[in-house]
């Protein structure tokens, strides 16, 4: 038995250490070098090109090595009935809730006007309403969404959030369906997106959205690049709709050198960091994941492809 291994990132040699410590009798293929492919039960990958895990005769499972399990599902020639899971780390849902809640407070704090300020030599101070005043939107209640409802809320922001399901969240007042989405929409000051890529949300956050947002409202999207109509955000950003995004996340990344995001003034960029994924924690996880297969047992975090989480 073998595992496949594809990662495209820096620190893929760090993540294969990583592996290899935790399961020291595992033998990993790394892609492209596959041996014989009869061997490989599992595989771990990150934007595997698609057809390879249709090419494995004896493959029982497959792991994403991130949150999303996006490109793994897009694969048209996925195996039907393969169970995909995600990687559920509570280091990654620290991280994403302290990426949120540093963006949260720049704009809540009015960092952003006071960088402006700064490059105008101006000194002046602005008003700045109480966090308990504000009200913060959560679009995706997740394992992400939730943590980064704890940490908004013990900042003392006001929250609201939004989910396809009911759910109930202490301290939040939840919104579900379509029904609710637009009277979530019409509160969020701030609106962070934590929503999976999917048929239903690709293309979601557009100019009825931000229409429906109240005016100079920010925007913080750590989801995916495809859920925003990017002409339509700098459109809402020229004309003063929305204030400001900060966007972690992109149609195509990296981000194209002629981007108009880039040099847009009202847009902050970084790329991709807002939930990495760690090796050294995620390679227990992932160890764990591998063992429970090879005992005949379930995988945990496995997704719905139905619903693409
Ligand atoms: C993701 C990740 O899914 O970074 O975007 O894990």
């Amino acid at each position: 038995m073998a595992v496949l291994f594809h990662c495209p990132w820096e620190n893929a040699d760090e993540w294969l250490s990583a592996l290899r410590k935790a399961m020291p009798r595992e033998e990993f293929r790394v892609w492209p070098e596959l041996g014989n492919i009869v061997d490989i039960d599992f595989a771990l990958v990150w934007n595997l090109p698609p057809g390879e895990l249709r090419r494995l005769p004896n493959l029982v499972g497959v792991s994403s090595l991130g949150a999303g399990v996006d490109a793994i599902l897009n694969d048209s020639t996925l195996p039907p009935g393969l169970p995909v899971a995600r990687l559920v780390d509570p280091l990654m849902a620290e991280r994403m809730a302290e990426y949120v809640s540093g963006c949260v407070l720049y704009y809540h704090l009015n960092h952003d006007a006071y960088d402006r300020q700064q490059r105008q030599r101006r000194w002046q101070r602005l008003e700045c309403k109480d966090a308990r005043d504000r009200t913060v939107g959560i679009l995706g209640l997740g394992h992400l969404g939730t943590a980064v409802a704890h940490k908004l809320r013990g900042l003392g922001f006001r929250l609201c959030g939004w989910s396809r399901h009911a759910k109930e969240l202490d301290g939040i007042e939840c919104f579900h369906g379509e029904m609710e989405f637009e009277r979530m929409l019409e509160q969020c000051e701030i609106l962070v997106t934590l929503l999976p890529l999917t048929p239903a949300t690709e293309g979601l956050l557009d100019k009825r959205v931000f229409n429906q947002m109240p005016g100079g409202a920010f925007l913080i999207n750590c989801a995916r690049g495809q859920l925003l109509v990017e002409q339509d955000l700098i459109a809402a950003l020229d004309a003063g709709r929305l204030a400001g995004a900060t966007l972690d996340v992109f149609n195509t990344e990296p981000l194209p050198a002629e981007h108009p995001f880039w040099v847009h003034p009202r847009v902050r960029i970084t790329p991709h960091v807002s939930c990495l994924s760690e090796p050294t924690t995620g390679a227990l996880i992932l160890a764990d994941q591998i063992r429970r297969v090879r005992r005949g047992g379930r995988m945990h975090d496995v997704v719905d492809p139905r619903q693409g989480y």
